[in-house]
């Protein structure tokens, strides 16, 4: 009995080490370190057992002030008619990892941040971000509703985990030809997620089109321009860019 014990183990302990080298493998590693490899995977599976579980997701509410008022922006601000009265679109977003990006300077917008971008409908952004979700690129869609009114506030909820630390989130500035309010925060600080952070929001040009005032007709740009902060003068106070609205995470 105890030989055949003896047997099963070590069966066991050959096949965890076949499986490791077999993932390493995959990895293009070379072949000759495969005994290391076995007894590092032993290693780390008893430390696992040895430390206090480190949480590996984590909720947060995020609340969206508006900063984007007349007194801050006066050049051109839209007018408060019925009609124009600016707004932002619903945020939307998702936690993700670095294979997506719901924008990223330097980047093509794809065409859900674009229709975003120019006209708030979250639709396609929410199949793209579903599609990514789906590949395992993203967690957990998140949106809110439209903020019109900027005495007010607007809340929603992100999730968060190790694989996908970093939250992006955009919401259309409106009127605007592609002009979006934009942050990709990530939450995660030495190996834990943060209690609370709060983060300047900042104004960006999705590169959909060219226009350049609040109410600039479409000009739909081709080829598109990559995704940029925006450097219009409505957004710079003494030559620098201020934030459009403060967002807080606060881990529920
Ligand atoms: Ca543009």
């Amino acid at each position: 009995m105890k030989l055949s014990a003896n047997l099963l183990a070590l069966a066991i302990v050959a096949s965890l080490g076949l499986a490791a080298c077999q993932k390493q493998a995959d990895q293009t590693m070379p072949a000759a370190s495969s005994d290391a490899m076995a007894s590092d995977a032993m290693a780390t599976d008893a430390s696992a057992n040895a430390m206090p579980a480190m949480p590996t997701s984590a909720k947060y509410t995020v609340v969206f002030t508006p900063r984007w008022t007349k007194a801050n922006f006066p050049l051109e601000y839209p007018d408060t008619s019925f009609i124009h009265k600016p707004h932002f679109s619903g945020w939307i977003g998702t936690a993700h990892n670095d294979n997506y990006h719901v924008f990223a300077e330097g980047t093509m917008p794809t065409p859900g941040l674009e229709h975003l971008s120019e006209m708030g409908e979250h639709d396609p952004l929410n199949t793209e971000i579903n599609t990514a979700i789906a590949a395992g690129n993203g967690l957990a869609l998140s949106e809110s509703d439209p903020l019109k009114d900027f005495s007010q506030t607007v809340s929603f909820e992100v999730s968060v985990d190790n694989a996908h630390p970093s939250a992006a989130l955009v919401a259309m500035i409106a009127p605007s030809p592609d002009w979006f309010a934009g942050v990709d925060v990530n939450l995660m600080d030495n190996g834990g997620f943060v209690a609370s952070k709060s983060v300047d929001v900042m104004a960006w040009d999705s590169g959909g089109d060219d226009g350049n005032t609040y109410f600039a007709d479409d000009l739909d740009t081709n080829p598109k321009k990559p995704t940029a902060p925006n450097t219009s003068k409505h957004f710079l106070k003494d030559g620098k860019a201020m934030p459009v609205g403060t967002l807080v995470f606060t881990r529920m």
